[in-house]
């Protein structure tokens, strides 16, 4: 599997409830894959059985890990955010620590990669959590950017608006550096739900993820993958 292929990404929720039908139709959209991840509530109970429901179909499947209760085996990859911007210091590090301290040498280093995030929804659960420090500007998230890429050496950087639709001016200029810094893959999330936010968030990532609407109007959210393959 190549996530740095990936144009369009769902994003599914263990904590939320899909229906069969729904959860068919965004799995045999088209999509190139789905991230499992969520803020609150994700367990490994809900993350099991969410994959068990996706891998009746053949699209590729990562875990973004929020919690190590919630580490399920079986995914084809592993993301483990890093919230660049966070200010609690018990999330910047600790729960990575942690995790490995239990996990460490059954964890197959070969299918995990570190992400860098930047949360910039001052709103969003995942921004209340981290108290993320969201009042930035282009030239702040090009600095978490360059930090992640050229310090941590991070292969993704994933600027997060969850719940609302970014700043696409901050998140174009942002892109535009990352694109002549090198070839760090920049995935784009947040309040996405009608084919002209597709269209602009197309042109400032490399992935658009596509979470909320899911739940909220699976129509339109199945149409967002014909906006980005046809953008
Ligand atoms: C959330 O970035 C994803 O982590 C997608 O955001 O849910 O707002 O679409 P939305």
């Amino acid at each position: 599997m190549d996530e740095h292929k990936w144009s369009h990404a769902f994003k599914l929720d263990p904590d939320k409830y899909i229906s069969d039908e729904d959860l068919e139709r965004i799995c045999e959209s088209g999509s190139d894959g789905i991230i499992v991840g969520g803020s609150s509530g994700v367990t490994f109970d809900n993350t099991i059985d969410l994959l068990g429901r996706i891998r009746r179909y053949a699209i590729p499947c990562v875990l973004e890990v929020s919690n190590r209760e919630a580490i399920v085996p079986g995914f084809d990859h592993y993301y483990i955010p890093f919230v660049l911007n966070a200010q609690n210091p018990e999330w910047i590090i600790e729960p990575h620590v942690q995790a490995v301290k239990e996990l460490g040498t059954i964890i197959p280093w070969q299918d995990v990669s570190l992400v860098g995030y930047c949360v910039l929804n001052p709103k969003a659960t995942v921004a209340r959590m981290t108290d993320s420090r969201t009042s930035l500007d282009a030239e702040d998230v090009i600095a978490y950017g360059r930090f992640a890429q050229h310090l941590l050496h991070c292969s993704y950087f994933y600027i997060e608006y969850s719940g609302t639709f970014g700043d696409m001016d901050l998140v174009r200029h942002a892109y535009q550096s990352f694109k002549k810094d090198g070839d760090m893959h920049i995935l784009y999330g947040g309040g996405i739900k009608y084919p002209d936010q597709v269209q602009q968030a197309v042109t400032v990532s490399d992935t658009v993820v596509v979470g909320n609407i899911i739940y909220e109007d699976i129509r339109a959210a199945i149409q967002t993958v014909k906006e980005v393959k046809t953008t």
